[in-house]
């Protein structure tokens, strides 16, 4: 959800006396006690014990930390160019950002998901969403880097993603904004949103061996918004929920007149019936436009493709696939707990927590027990779906966790604490306060069958007064809550970069004995690569100029390059020779436009530049890599346009090859 300036319409019959902007809990100081301090620690030299990949929201990264210390491991670019390690930047990166708009630089990444096997978390990737142009993203976990995107036509805003099924069937997308399909001309009054605009739900496919997506399949729903899902497990394994807002379907002013009604929806899809009636060529072909971009850690580089069509079920046509259950009010977060039977509801604006039985909905929909329609969607008595109500939870719940021991976890965001409940007799067991509103919450495992059960994160949205003051911006936090007990107890503060939204966590034995070393400079097959110092060289081709660079501790191959001219395009291609752990060299030329690269063993990274300027321009290595550090330098003369100083280049006295001249 949006951050700190959320503030919920006084419009609330039921709060209208409470302010509904975050409110601060007491005792602040001393809400840590004792033993807190040391069941965070993690000694110097030793390692945590979970992985924790937390999204960076409008940062568009995802990043990593280690639990219990809060320790920062890694940022991974994801949506956003990074330039500290040159994403986006390099040539070889640079497809991953395509899409249909051309490329972008940036997104607002909300939520992470690990895959899974059999409802466990299998360790292989983390897949990601882009909020703002629609795209899907999965990393490599033995790389810790981006590996595929995918963009997501007829959507606007894919926030209710990336969800996936119990095997990581599928990665599952949900548009937040409706929108009149990307196939019909678009340009009509905004006010036409009842007739003309569409949800749309897409469903990716992953290949069990390598995790390739492909957009499998999209179910046309009624224009809602769709804010966030979970896939069943278990039992309900083969349906998704969706929790959905604005049923309203007001296009402005949403904050009041989305607001009106007193109970919003959760959609059940059934998407075993859906892949029967894709299979029995039910889908429709619809033409449509997104990029589908891929990076090899064969050739060290991406390669972006736009496709042109998808295939699309009617969720209207095709009535026995979704079904919407009324939910008060508003809803946010749609959980599923670990046996895959209950789905908590969070209305944002609701006084309660609804629980809806599994077991309850499939006898409604057997018994057609329904209350009319919705936009041709059949609608489940509430009463009919309800397991039951947690009463007077607190104010503005948004998230649910679950700790496989029969309790539930909520995040409130106005009361700014969390609450745990049973799932049971939805009974209130503990509540502790959050500093201060709090989004998302966090349990290793917490979306699977088998949730560890040892420590909570919750993800605040405000810091105010916990860390010295840095200016009008402050770092957002997460808290980490030792859960063993009855009784939740604050044993850490850490900052986090962007803002965290969800985020998922995984015992690190599961990951690191699977974590890269290095890549093999023999399995290199970028079309750049030199693989010695011998097959270094300098082409030209017209006004290009290719540099097939080598780096390894502690000098660039060549490191004098002369006959470079006013108009030519340099292409430096770097290729890091090490094949240690942990020895990236950096490259960086002065002028240059973009960023460094930082390339790391057995890899070659481009940079692309174009001298601006007659003169000498030093070029240097920018990461520490030896005592020699500083002396891993060269130059590159840049003469006028018209000259005729020959191409030429070397390292040391020895020339490393003759001079090369292309056509
Ligand atoms: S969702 S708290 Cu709740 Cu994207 Cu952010
Ligand atoms: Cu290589 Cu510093």
């Amino acid at each position: 959800m949006k951050t700190k300036q959320l503030v919920f319409a006084s419009l609330l019959a039921g709060y209208t006396a409470i302010s509904l902007i975050a409110c601060k809990p007491k005792n602040t100081s001393n809400a840590v006690s004792g033993d807190a301090a040391a069941k965070a620690y993690v000694a110097p030299g030793k390692y945590d014990e979970f992985y924790n990949f937390v999204s960076g929201g409008f940062s568009g990264q995802m990043s990593v930390y280690g639990l219990p210390s809060g320790r920062l491991l890694r940022v991974i670019p994801v949506f956003s160019q990074d330039p500290e390690k040159g994403w986006g930047f390099s040539e070889e990166t640079k497809p991953m950002l395509n899409t249909s708009h051309g490329n972008i630089p940036w997104d607002d990444l909300h939520h992470t998901q690990l895959s899974k096997t059999a409802g466990e978390i299998d360790g292989r990737w983390c897949f990601a969403n882009a909020n703002n142009t629609p795209r899907v993203a999965r990393v490599d976990l033995s790389t810790f880097r981006t590996a595929e995107i995918i963009e997501l036509p007829n959507s606007g805003g894919n926030h209710s993603s990336p969800f996936i099924t119990e095997n990581t069937e599928y990665v599952v997308a949900g548009t937040r904004f409706s929108v009149p399909p990307d196939d019909v001309n678009g340009d009509i009054p905004i006010n036409s949103y009842k007739q003309n605009f569409k949800g749309t739900l897409s469903f990716i496919s992953v290949a069990k061996e390598d995790g390739a997506m492909d957009l499998a399949f999209q179910i046309q729903c009624p224009g809602v918004n769709f804010d966030l899902s979970r896939a069943g497990k278990g039992v309900s394994h083969g349906w998704f929920f969706f929790s959905c807002y604005n049923t309203e379907q007001a296009n402005t002013l949403l904050e009041v007149n989305a607001s009106q009604k007193d109970k919003d929806f959760i959609m059940a899809v059934n998407w075993k019936k859906a892949e029967e009636y894709l299979k029995a060529g039910k889908g429709k072909k619809q033409s449509v436009k997104y990029a589908h971009n891929v990076y090899s850690d064969k050739t060290h580089s991406a390669t972006s493709e736009i496709k042109t069509e998808v295939t699309v079920l009617d969720s209207k046509e095709l009535s026995d696939i979704c079904y919407f259950i009324p939910c008060p009010k508003s809803p946010h977060g749609c959980d599923v707990d670990p046996s895959g039977q209950y789905i908590v509801g969070s209305g944002k604006l609701a006084a309660l927590i609804p629980v809806f039985s599994y077991d309850k909905i499939q006898a409604a929909i057997a018994a057609k027990d329904f209350a009319g329609d919705y936009d041709g969607i059949p609608v489940i008595k509430y009463e009919s779906a309800l397991y039951g109500e947690v009463k007077k939870p607190g104010l503005g719940p948004l998230h649910t966790e679950f700790d496989g021991k029969g309790n539930a976890y909520t995040s409130f965001f106005v009361s700014s604490e969390v609450v745990k409940w049973n799932i049971k007799d939805l009974k209130v067991i503990d509540r502790a306060p959050t500093y201060y509103s709090v989004g998302h919450l966090c349990i290793p495992g917490g979306d699977t069958k088998t949730p560890n059960a040892k420590y909570l994160i919750a993800y605040n949205k405000i810091t105010k007064d916990r860390y010295l003051p840095t200016g009008p911006e402050l770092s957002q936090s997460a808290q980490l809550y030792d859960i063993s007990g009855d009784k939740m107890q604050l044993i850490l503060d850490f900052p986090t970069i962007g803002e965290p939204h969800y985020a998922q966590a995984c015992a690190a034995d599961i990951l690191k004995s699977k974590s890269l070393k290095i890549f093999k400079i023999d399995d290199n097959q970028n079309t750049y690569v030199a693989k010695g110092e011998k097959e270094t060289k300098v082409v030209r081709e017209g006004n290009k100029v290719h540099v097939y660079m080598t780096a390894i501790r502690s000098h660039l191959t060549p490191d004098n390059i002369e006959g470079i001219k006013l108009g030519d395009e340099v292409y430096f291609h770097v290729t890091n020779l090490e094949q240690d752990w942990d020895v990236p060299h950096g490259f960086a030329i002065k002028g240059a436009s973009n960023a460094e690269l930082l390339i790391m063993p057995g890899e070659t990274q481009t940079l692309k530049w174009i001298p601006n300027r007659v003169g000498i321009s030093p070029m240097y290595c920018t990461d520490f890599c030896s005592a020699l550090h500083q002396e891993m330098t060269g130059y590159v003369r840049v003469s006028p346009s018209g000259s005729n100083v020959p191409l030429q280049f070397s390292t040391g006295d020895k020339k490393p090859a003759s001079e090369t001249t292309g056509k």
